[in-house]
């Protein structure tokens, strides 16, 4: 699977993928799946919010197992952050069928669209859609950075957007979710005192998604001559960017969460002209909802005085937020038993599909090892022999949960 997944999208130079929603290099992955999908004999269908499903058994009769990631990347993203959990839940299913079990509830796989909103700006579009958390209207309205609308990608792309929208039917036939990820973070590989995660186990189980938000800055300055405007006479946003940049770490560090400015857009963007407009958008996540609304209104303060200062103009919109995810105890429970109590449990800073879904279905996440913690980058790694572990475990899973 892997031999024919892994070129889709890639950057020879880097290493990295481009797998944007309503892309070329999505529509290959999509027909990557169904054709995964259909060489296992598995009932294939594309939802109304392009969400990509491979059954076994009768969808309709409801309670159905289903497990799948997402399949899109981040700008030059790594191979394993989301293509993991799609390849092992279609090896686990392999894997059972190899051991002969007879299947007592449907079985599903899933691709969920645009998870990482690296095209539109918003993350896990497909599973929002289909969890009734994102309106046909605010769909409508994402825009990609050559102004062309959500709709208008996926009609290009074939699929007819006036579908799109909740989806309770297809979410009331599921009676568990199980999302297997790439851990992105290194608690699975370092020895760590403080936590059961340390034990350098290949597979862990999910406790909680952390809360986390966008928020986009726009710092409005005057565009100048940037050779001939004196200092003192300049409004230049760039500055306060700058300090705004600096003291989110500052304040992140304090609070012990994360801050990141990893998307900054200049107007007029001329090496030789001071920015009329710059527009930073920060990504901050911390463990509870109090800790991460005092580092949001510290960077917004710190941003403000500095604006002030600069004869900046300041506007700060929050563009999507996720509140903290608590998995559900019991399938996470459940989950521990099935793979013999040995497994590690912990949280994650990273937005999962799984973490959208689980506001509507119970839904649980297994994490594969990954040595370096590093994501969302060509150096994202996991060792084959843990992707294998991950296989046998989410098999094991699928197993307690849907077969006897
Ligand atoms: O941004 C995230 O946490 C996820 O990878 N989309
Ligand atoms: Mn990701
Ligand atoms: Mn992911
Ligand atoms: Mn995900």
């Amino acid at each position: 699977m892997w031999a024919e997944l892994r070129p889709i999208g890639r950057n020879p130079g880097t290493g990295g993928y481009r797998r944007f929603a309503w892309t070329g290099a999505d529509a290959d992955c999509r027909t990557w799946f169904q054709e995964q999908a259909e060489a296992r004999g598995l009932a294939y269908e594309t939802d109304r919010n392009g969400n990509q499903w491979a059954w076994l058994g009768d969808p309709t009769a409801g309670d159905a197992v289903v497990t799948g990631s997402h399949l899109d990347s981040v700008p030059d993203g790594g191979a394993f952050d989301g293509p993991l959990g799609v390849v092992s839940s279609f090896a686990a299913l392999d894997e059972l069928r190899r051991r002969g079990v007879e299947f007592t509830r449907p079985v599903a796989v899933t691709n969920f669209g645009d998870e990482e909103g690296a095209r539109f700006g918003l993350a896990c579009v497909g599973s929002r859609l289909t969890a009734g958390q994102l309106t046909k209207a605010q769909a409508y309205d994402l825009r990609d950075a050559d102004g062309v609308s959500l709709p208008q990608a996926m009609e290009a792309a074939g699929y007819d957007p006036d579908a799109i929208g909740p989806d309770p039917e297809r979410l009331a036939r599921v009676g568990a979710f199980v999302e297997l990820h790439v851990e992105q973070g290194r608690a699975l590989a370092v020895p760590d005192s403080g936590s059961a995660a340390g034990r350098g186990s290949a597979v862990g189980i999910a406790s909680a998604i952390w809360p986390h938000g966008r928020w986009r800055f726009d710092f409005r300055g005057e565009a100048n001559h940037a050779g001939t405007t004196r200092l003192a006479d300049r409004r230049d946003p760039m500055l306060t960017y700058a300090e705004t940049v600096l003291a989110a770490r500052r304040e992140a560090e304090l609070a012990g969460a994360v801050a990141t400015f990893g998307k900054i857009s200049v107007e007029p963007n001329g090496v030789n002209a001071i920015p009329s407009l710059v527009r930073g958008w920060l990504d901050s996540r911390a463990a509870d909802q109090a800790t991460l609304d005092t580092v949001v209104a510290a960077i917004e303060q710190a941003a403000k005085d500095r604006a002030q200062r600069d004869g900046v103009d300041l506007a700060v919109v929050r563009e999507s937020f996720t509140p903290v995810v608590e998995f559900e105890h019991a399938l996470r429970d459940e989950l521990g038993r099935l793979l013999g109590g040995r497994v590690p449990v912990l949280g994650t800073g990273a937005g999962h599909d799984a973490g959208i879904l689980s506001g509507s279905v119970p839904t649980a996440m297994l994490f594969v090892r990954n040595p370096t913690g590093v994501s969302h980058s060509p150096a994202e790694y996991a060792a084959e022999d843990d992707c294998a572990a991950g296989v046998l475990a989410l098999a094991d899973v699928l197993e307690g949960l849907a077969c006897r």
